[in-house]
């Protein structure tokens, strides 16, 4: 069950060779995937060949292979982690009951507009990160980002497959209007808002795999617990190659900072641009711009679409197995912030209605964690400065706080006064134009990297540091 064919035109562990309805739609839509990838994935000159890692299982065995792989050529297909026996869905109205192999009609609509939009970011990602390999600055970085982008092509890949093995007609409609939506496009925006903002250098790359990849880790997690199978089964695989994104954010953050703070211990000064590396309130400005666009992922903080997909069984919690209490929630109450007589306050409302919420809350302390690291590094170097997350309500558009001007401190002021001082708490355009400077091309020799990173800690797969991840020819 668990094994791959890779030889196979489309790989998988579903035995489509079984069902040739679903078999000729996936071949039909895999040219069109392809069209899209030409013309929407990776911009890397000539067609280089990377050192990628590619399933040939679902099992931990499964990812012990690496090799060059010219990346049109990945193979991208359909892996779902293997079954449970006997698995019982875990919260909700259904509570208890076997997990469904097929989609009840009741739940079709939702159910279709939550694989919808999952499956929407992935390429949308890829199309944010288009161009970044033109300012790499290592090959083992290159190498890493072409793993992310075959990844996310592979996680459309994953909902295409259950919107054309369960959805019918609209089912393969929808697949094909997740190739024709572009990110940042002003008449087919890809759907959610972070989707639709820029990757234009590598700090917001590392920003957004170690913010926006965790969204996706959240989300994942949650919809890992549905009682959908094979949508849990799938989001289960998922979250294995999610991992390397999220390293690929943390680790790069770690080296960012790492090689400022190496300077401003050796020349004993904050005035760090001289030398060429990013100095830390720009790097601040945009983990405020990248965390307050990631929260607004979430959803609102009051949702009873949220509800109506725990009750329905479709949307669990983080961890809810573990969570220790009645997996029902009718009764249960949450506390979620507002802005209530001139002050946030903690107001209780059903819990069923703040999975939003909840869900967001857990991100943040997952976040703390990565930042508390930053700051250890920062620490070790002796250098006086703390990186710290903005209050919740800064910069959102999405929720309660959409309508609010609130500082990265949390106090709320006027419209105009927010506008005059945005630049402080936001990459400004001159911020940007300078971290782009430090990139003007790709630095791809083994084992050389660019002035304003340290090298990684580690190579891939136990490869040296100057091993050759990406060869160009
Ligand atoms: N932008 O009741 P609400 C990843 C809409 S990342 C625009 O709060 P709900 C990845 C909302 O659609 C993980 N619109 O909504 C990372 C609704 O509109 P309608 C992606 C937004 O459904 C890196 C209305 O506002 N996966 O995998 O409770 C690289 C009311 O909102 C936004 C998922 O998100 C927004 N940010 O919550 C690659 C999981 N937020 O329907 C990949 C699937 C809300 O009333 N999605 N709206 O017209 C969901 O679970 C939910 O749809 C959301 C929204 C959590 C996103
Ligand atoms: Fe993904
Ligand atoms: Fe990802």
């Amino acid at each position: 069950m668990a094994s791959v064919d890779l030889n196979d035109r489309i790989p998988n562990n579903v035995d489509l060779a079984s069902d040739r309805r679903l078999r000729r739609a996936l071949e039909q839509w895999q040219p069109a995937f392809l069209d899209w990838w030409r013309e929407m994935g990776p911009v890397a000159g000539a067609v280089p060949e990377v050192y990628l890692r590619t399933a040939t299982s679902v099992d931990r065995s499964g990812w012990a292979n690496f090799g060059y792989t010219r990346m049109p050529d990945y193979r991208w297909g359909v892996f779902l982690a293997d079954p449970e026996p006997d698995r019982r869905i875990g919260f909700g109205d259904h509570k208890g009951e076997p997990v469904w192999q097929r989609v009840p009609g009741d739940y079709r609509a939702a159910l279709r507009r939550l694989i919808v939009i999952q499956g929407d970011t992935e390429p949308a990602s890829v199309e944010q990160q288009r161009h970044l390999g033109r300012t790499c600055p290592s090959g083992y970085d290159l190498r890493n980002l072409f793993q992310i982008n075959v990844e996310e092509g592979r996680h459309l890949w994953a909902m295409v497959y259950l919107l054309h093995a369960h959805f019918g007609r609209d089912g393969r409609e929808e697949a094909q209007a997740l190739l024709e939506r572009r990110s940042g496009d002003a008449d087919r925006p890809r759907i959610l808002t972070a989707f639709n903002e820029r990757t234009p250098d590598w700090l917001a790359l590392f920003m957004f795999t170690f913010l926006t990849d965790r969204d996706g880790k959240f989300q994942l997690y949650s919809l890992a617990e549905s009682a959908f199978d094979p949508l849990a089964r799938t989001c289960r695989f998922m979250l294995t190659e999610e991992a390397h994104h999220m390293f690929v954010g943390i680790t790069g953050l770690s080296r960012v900072v790492q090689r400022t703070c190496e300077i401003m211990r050796d020349h004993g000064t904050d005035d760090v641009r001289r030398f060429g590396v990013i100095d830390l309130p720009t790097f601040q400005r945009y983990l405020n711009f990248h965390f307050s666009v990631t929260l607004d992922l979430f959803g609102a903080e009051v949702s009873t679409n949220a509800a109506a997909g725990y009750t329905s069984g479709l949307k669990g919690r983080f961890h809810e197995t573990d969570i220790d209490d009645d997996h029902r929630l009718n009764a249960a109450g949450y506390l979620v912030l507002r802005w209530q007589d001139g002050a946030f306050r903690k107001v209780e409302v059903p819990a069923l209605n703040a999975l939003n919420e909840r869900l967001r809350d857990d991100f943040i302390a997952d976040v703390e964690v990565g930042v508390g690291r930053l700051n250890r590094v920062i620490r070790s170097f002796g250098v006086d400065f703390e990186l710290t997350l903005p209050h919740v309500a800064f910069n959102r558009r999405v929720g309660a706080f959409a309508e609010l001007d609130v500082t990265p401190q949390g106090a709320v002021i006027d419209a105009a006064d927010w506008r005059a001082r945005e630049e402080e708490w936001l990459p400004s355009a001159s911020n940007r134009a300078y971290v782009a400077s430090l990139m003007p091309e790709a630095i791809t020799e083994p084992g050389r990297f660019a002035n304003w990173i340290a090298p990684p800690s580690r190579g891939i797969n136990h490869q040296a540091i100057d091993f050759e991840y990406v060869r160009l020819d």
